[in-house]
């Protein structure tokens, strides 16, 4: 195996490394750590930052999506993540750092904001990832999901101000794919970063039905049509306004 990559179940960008590792062709295995004590448990491993997805790959280190991509490019000797042209790899190197820097926080946040809320969808967490005694481990983890959430800046205030924001996102996920830059026949690392963080908010059964007809959802769920775990309809009502406006 030449790569090995650490991630955790929920984690976006870590199905987009899983996604572009499976795409270039690279073998590779996943190691899947604890949500929540991931931060701590991926030191363990040998990486200095708190983050995943991290990676293993022919004897050296990386730590991010994006670094993860480069160094999966580089290593391809099939399919690449990277156009060769200068002018299109810097549309497509924008779009990707778009969509880690702005749209990756988005499915996080509301993630994180539920899990610290609702001691049922810990439950229902634990018991996916193989925790033994669920419901036990979900009261356990509550104060771990307080931290989580606030790592993520989860407040009531700043997830419905990002619920906002995401009509905006996806109207630019859509121009992204009008102008060619993703959703082409061939992906590409920027595809990657996006579609994984379109694709897990559609695993809320409230998001997906205030946006899953967007063609920014109908894209996503092209290409990557299964994403592990969905999420109860758990987001208050009126935060969902915004969304349903625009719909
Ligand atoms: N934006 C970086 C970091 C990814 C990131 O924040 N990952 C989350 C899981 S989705 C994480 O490990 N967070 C740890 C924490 O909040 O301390 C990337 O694309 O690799």
């Amino acid at each position: 195996v030449r790569a090995t990559i650490y991630g955790v179940l929920p984690s976006n960008p870590t199905h987009s490394a899983r996604l572009m590792a499976e795409y270039t062709g690279i073998e590779h295995r996943i190691v899947w750590i604890l949500p929540g004590l991931h931060p701590a448990l991926i030191h363990l491993y040998g990486f200095r930052g708190s983050t995943v997805p991290a990676m293993k790959l022919d004897g050296r280190r990386y730590q991010h999506s994006r670094a993860i991509s480069r160094a999966l490019d580089k290593a391809s000797e099939g399919p690449r993540l990277f156009p060769t042209d200068p002018a299109r790899r810097s549309e497509v190197e924008e779009a990707e750092r778009w969509g880690e820097e702005v749209l990756q926080m988005v499915p996080r946040r509301v993630y994180r904001w539920i899990a610290a809320h609702h001691n049922s969808f810990r439950t229902q967490l634990a018991g996916e990832v193989g925790i033994p005694l669920p419901a036990i481990a979900a009261k356990a983890n509550a104060p771990v999901a307080r931290v989580m959430a606030s790592r993520a800046g989860a407040t009531d205030e700043r997830v419905r101000e990002t619920l906002a924001e995401l009509p905006g996102h996806l109207g630019h996920v859509g121009e992204l794919i009008s102008a060619g830059v993703i959703g082409g026949e061939e992906p590409n690392a920027a595809d990657f970063q996006i579609v994984t963080s379109v694709r897990t908010l559609l695993c809320h059964e409230d998001l997906a039905a205030a946006i899953g007809d967007h063609p920014a959802s109908r894209w996503a769920r092209e290409l990557m049509p299964e994403y592990p775990g969905t999420v109860p309809a758990l987001i208050p009502p009126q935060w969902l306004e915004p969304l349903r406006a625009t719909a």
